[in-house]
């Protein structure tokens, strides 16, 4: 009911009579309805949840706590959308909030078009805004998730071998998150090696992985519905040549900067530029084409980020990914990311791994 109640606070603000949630993760954070399919119709009098015949009993029983009432729509679901708001009855004229980053205008011009009484007003970003910062709750859900995710890394070490392909590895790495009790991959696991690497976001490929190759694994798991991000270069085979290596300190070197510079406050930008300065003072800066992390949640990507241009005050609860990188064409790409969550005084890192370029299992055979 919590997040009904600041929702509509929200829709007050923003001068609202009512307002139309399409987004997935939007429907599952306000109602709790954790299926696919389904539309909300909230106004400050009556909060519904539109689904269909497969999910009736299951929305009935997840929306429940959080105060909607589901009700199954029409084959047209917009068709319903509308004799809902008709239900509502709101005023003349009344202002009906859509996602505009989510509701196609073709939907846009036929709900307009059913509605008599309504006028459809874009909004952007308001059930992001409460997402933002994360509950006890969800925190708990993004640890398990970034702990199954390490778990899954550290099971797949072994597996790091010469003549395995990407695309095995890739497999592998989503099985033991599943295993571990993951309910899926939070995004296609990214697995790119020797030159590939230099591909920030490197598909899996049916190369096979060569002695002395770089490879980078980007994944994450969802558990809860939260997800997590995590990325680990190693050389696999061999000892790494100095070039790696040297890379290799360069990143971590200005991730730590980053990680040591984050705490309520700063902005996503002090942040960015914190991990900037030192690979561009190494003289790498052109390399590191991509912004240093992002929010996460029930979705992978989520606002706001630690970029160049975001301008967002750190605030405690809120969950970065923190991931510098640098790619060389034809050389091969290092990245290396964790998940953080802000606290009063800086942050604590969630993730786990090792940061090290050194296989576990290389490690034992070259000490020998
Ligand atoms: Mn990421």
């Amino acid at each position: 009911m919590e997040r009904l109640a600041k929702i509509r606070q929200l829709m007050t603000e923003e001068k609202l009579d009512g307002l139309i949630v399409t987004t997935a993760a939007n429907r599952r954070y306000l109602s709790g309805f954790t299926g696919s399919s389904g539309i909300l119709v909230i106004s400050q009098e009556h909060a519904v949840l539109l689904t269909d015949f497969r999910y009736l009993d299951q929305a009935a029983e997840e929306a429940k706590a959080y105060g909607f009432q589901v009700k199954k729509h029409q084959p047209a679901i917009l068709e319903t959308v509308a004799e809902e708001i008709k239900a509502q009855g709101t005023k003349a004229r009344s202002k009906w909030g859509f996602e505009s980053e989510n509701l196609v205008e073709k939907d846009y011009r036929t709900l307009q078009a059913k509605l008599d009484r309504g006028i459809l007003t874009p909004t952007e970003g308001l059930v992001n805004r409460l997402r933002r910062i994360k509950s006890v709750d969800e925190l708990g859900s993004i640890r398990k998730a970034v702990e199954i995710t390490d778990q899954a890394w550290a099971r797949l070490q072994p597996e790091l071998k010469p003549g395995r392909t990407e695309k095995e590895i890739a497999a592998l790495f989503e099985y033991f998150q599943r295993e571990l009790g993951a309910e899926g991959a939070a995004f296609p696991t990214i697995v790119a090696s020797g030159p590939r690497s230099a591909l920030p976001h490197g598909v899996p490929t049916d190369k096979k992985i060569a002695a002395g190759d770089l490879l980078v694994l980007d994944g994450g798991a969802v558990y809860n519905g939260y997800c997590s991000d995590f990325t680990r270069t190693v050389v696999v085979g061999a000892a790494p040549t100095a070039d790696q290596q040297a890379l290799y300190d360069l990143v971590l070197k200005a991730q730590q900067a980053a990680l040591d510079g984050m705490r309520p406050g700063v902005t996503g930008k002090d942040v960015d530029a914190l991990a900037r300065k030192v690979i561009a003072e190494a003289g790498y800066g052109e390399r590191f084409g991509h912004g240093l992390g992002h929010s996460l949640g029930l979705e992978i990507h989520e606002a706001p980020r630690l970029a160049l241009t975001d301008e967002t005050v750190l605030e405690t609860g809120v969950v970065y990914t923190v991931e510098p990188g640098i790619y060389l064409a034809d050389w091969g790409g290092i990245r290396i990311e964790d998940v953080v969550v802000v606290t009063e005084t800086g942050i604590e890192d969630l993730t786990a791994s090792p940061k090290t370029i050194i296989l576990d299992s290389e490690d034992r055979h070259m000490v020998k």
